[in-house]
């Protein structure tokens, strides 16, 4: 009789416990962007590593749950939402497996990973109410390139051809775009479709696109979704083009075109593209999002030059606007957004020693807050931090002439050579047109470290900080 009271009462308990536990769950969305290359993949690939094998051999101690001994576990489960493509975890974390290892596949859409965090809540409330609780962490993974679309959303295609025009008389865009300028003049705007020549001239413009950021280290690219396209490669969707004469047009016959003549049909094309690309994206995921990290890979613009880095200024510029929420913003008017805390992270600062990373902070700053005096970011809580979610290189020092001098010890990319270099200094503000005359950074890309197994740990900088700030406050 004892005994079934006994069991009965733990019921009881166990059912108020799930009670509980089921209120006190929470959960954030946690959105993750970046221009291609700028460290996305690797940065979610080394979060979900950190967690799940936090206890061995992490390094996490500025994560405040794990700082204070509150951690309790975390594990990958079932992702919310079934139409969103899977972010490929195994495959991305068995790259750092693989004998030599090799840095993860490049991927070119939107991607979804659901953490469930385990921890002892420290609030004394909560402390009494139950013994665990639950943060389900939502991650998703998105290009940075579809934030540069939002301008679009407040254009007229004869806008936006103008001054995608403007941006492509800029060197070194104009040398490379030049034919394709050429080619357009010649064309009759008002002739009926040529739906072939047009989807050959929006396939060249996106080849420049290519060009521009692949070779030349350009950030600023528009449409975003050209070398992005997640599902929609090859929809007819993404093919138009900027039309780059309308000065020689009459503006009347161009109002009175008809959808059946190649400017009609470019003019519908950009506006379907507004509508079913740019604004559906902020709809439907966007506004999801309860708190973004953007990853700026400075390093390699500051390596590529002048030009390179002044158009990540203006591509920096354009991404904010996604995160202007005053009153009278453009995006306010559009949507509702609801993020709360904006991480700006420089990555890949195992390239630099680290009496260079205070600099490659307030780099990163000046990037981030140039416009800020012009936006209205109240009721956001941002901050800038300089991480590595990989980190390839371990840090010595060497003498040179006669000084010590700090030196960073890794294996080439290329050739997995063991080299040792300084790569030299990261300019603490915006370089000035002088700098780059005597710039001496050189970025060398590195072969990440060998790890035993899924369930070692990968060395990393301050991922443990970035994760406290966007959801360490989310565990007390
Ligand atoms: N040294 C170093 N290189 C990195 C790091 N993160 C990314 N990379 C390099 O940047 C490339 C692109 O990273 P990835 O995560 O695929 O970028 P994504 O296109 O934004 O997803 C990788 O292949 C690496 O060469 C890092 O933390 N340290
Ligand atoms: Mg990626």
């Amino acid at each position: 009789m004892a005994i079934i009271k006994k069991e009965q009462l733990k019921k009881i308990q166990r059912k108020a416990t799930d009670i509980f536990n089921r209120t006190l769950d929470q959960h954030v969305t946690l959105a993750v962007t970046g221009l291609s290359r700028s460290g996305k993949t690797a940065f979610i690939t080394s979060l979900v590593n950190q967690l799940i094998n936090e206890g061995n051999n992490s390094h996490l101690s500025f994560f405040n749950p794990v700082h204070q001994g509150r951690f309790i576990a975390a594990k990958r489960v079932p992702q919310k939402n079934l139409h969103i493509g899977r972010f490929e975890y195994d495959a991305s974390v068995a790259s750092f497996c693989n004998e030599p290892p090799s840095w993860p596949k490049a991927t070119n859409g939107i991607s979804e990973l659901r953490l469930a965090i385990r921890y002892k809540p420290k609030s004394s409330m909560l402390k009494y109410a139950t013994d665990t609780a639950t943060l389900y962490l939502d991650i998703t993974d998105y290009p940075g390139e579809w934030l540069l679309d939002l301008p679009m959303l407040n254009q007229t295609y004869e806008e936006w051809s103008e001054s995608t025009y403007a941006l492509l008389q800029l060197e070194p865009r104009y040398s490379l775009a030049k034919p394709l300028i050429e080619k357009i003049k010649n064309i009759d705007p008002f002739a009926p479709v040529d739906e072939q020549l047009l989807a050959d001239i929006a396939n060249e413009y996106t080849q420049l696109l290519h060009t521009f950021r692949h070779e030349y280290g350009m950030s600023v690219i528009q449409p975003g979704r050209f070398i992005l396209p997640g599902d929609l490669a090859d929809a007819p969707i993404l093919q138009f083009f900027p039309y780059t004469a309308f000065d020689d047009i009459d503006d009347n016959a161009y109002q009175n075109a008809e959808d059946n003549t190649l400017i009609g049909m470019l003019r519908a094309r950009f506006v379907e593209y507004k509508e079913r690309v740019v604004r559906k994206f902020y709809k439907e995921h966007f506004v999801n999002f309860d708190r973004q990290i953007v990853l700026a890979d400075c390093l390699t613009p500051l390596n590529n030059g002048e030009a390179s880095f002044n158009d990540l200024q203006h591509a920096i510029t354009l991404i904010l606007e996604s995160f202007n929420y005053g009153q009278s913003s453009l995006f306010s008017r559009l949507f509702s957004p609801k993020i709360d805390k904006l991480l700006f992270a420089a990555t890949k600062a195992d390239h630099v020693t680290p009496e260079q990373h205070p600099n490659l902070v307030s780099l990163l700053n000046q990037l981030v807050y140039q416009t800020k005096h012009q936006l209205n970011y109240e009721t956001i809580d941002m901050k800038t931090l300089a991480i590595a979610s990989v980190k390839t290189t371990k840090v010595g020092t060497s003498l040179h002439q006669g000084q010590s001098i700090p030196v960073l010890q890794g294996r080439k990319a290329d050739n997995d050579q063991l080299i040792t270099i300084f790569p030299g200094t990261v300019p603490e503000k915006l370089p000035s047109s002088g700098f780059w005359d005597v710039n001496t950074f050189k970025y060398i890309e590195f072969k990440p470290q060998h790890i035993y197994g899924k369930h070692e740990c990968l060395p990393h900088i301050r991922m443990d900080q970035a994760m406290q700030f966007l959801f360490g406050d989310k565990m007390k």
